[in-house]
């Protein structure tokens, strides 16, 4: 299965900041066999991005609405995503969660609508570390999972993503990450057959140049979902080299 490395770069990265950040990256880019680049943007970037970033790399917005369109303020939704180009969004991802109080079904739905227009989702969850402390992280993880993949198809990325480690610099152990993801590919393969298969899951917490080999190798990750590291073009490089 081919790797997917989606950098995910949050709310960084003003609009002349992701040109300069593609055309640096066109510059220097050379695909890798099996290895899959793409940039999930703040929504003002993803224009320059489809103007600007070498063939072969995709983007994807960092969250859709649930809604089609109509009197939803501040919304961006899957057919303007559509419309430059993009071929992910990221949905649930925790922080959307916490500050936003997105339900497992608003993600369930989000992730819908992505589908209805033909980009494929990547719905994140994961646990915080209380959960974690208390042994509960497989069983809450996959609860969250079974929620949020409600009605959902089988063109689906999914990203493990503990809490305490995104962004702290704790990084999950590589046998952490493949404990969760051979559970979630349990999990797809109940809800979807064999098509689970060929379903990516990836990691995301942490991951940067001299982490990503490691985890990557593990037999049910197949990717990672990468915040910090994915502002630096050299960073990103550095990945790409070491899958
Ligand atoms: C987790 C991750 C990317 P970071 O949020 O989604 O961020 O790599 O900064 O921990």
């Amino acid at each position: 299965m081919t790797i997917l490395l989606a950098l995910n770069w949050k709310m960084n990265k003003t609009p002349t900041e992701a040109r300069a950040w593609a055309e640096d990256l066109k510059d220097r880019y050379a695909p890798v066999d099996g290895v899959e680049l793409a940039v999930m943007a703040p929504a003002l970037d993803l224009p320059t991005l489809a103007a600007n970033l070498p063939a072969g790399v995709g983007y994807g917005g960092q969250d859709v609405s649930a809604q089609e369109s109509g009197a939803y303020t501040g919304e961006t939704s899957a057919a303007m995503l559509k419309d430059v180009g993009c071929t992910y969004a990221v949905v649930g991802h925790s922080e959307r969660r916490d500050y936003h109080g997105e339900t497992d079904e608003t993600v369930a739905a989000k992730a819908r609508q992505a589908q209805a227009h033909g980009l494929t989702p990547i719905v994140c969850v994961g646990e915080k570390l209380d959960i974690r402390e208390k042994g509960e992280h497989v069983a809450f993880t996959l609860q969250q999972l079974a929620g949020s993949l409600s009605g959902v198809d089988a063109d689906v990325v999914v990203a493990y993503e503990p809490v305490w480690a995104i962004g702290t610099g704790k990084t999950a152990t590589a046998d952490d990450a493949e404990e969760l993801a051979a559970a979630i590919r349990d999990a797809l393969r109940g809800q979807y057959g064999a098509k689970a298969d060929g379903i990516r899951v990836l990691y995301g917490g942490s991951v940067k140049p001299d982490n990503i080999a490691e985890i990557c190798a593990k037999p049910n990750v197949n990717g990672a979902l990468v915040g910090g590291a994915s502002l630096k073009v050299a960073d990103v490089l550095g990945m790409q080299g070491a899958l």
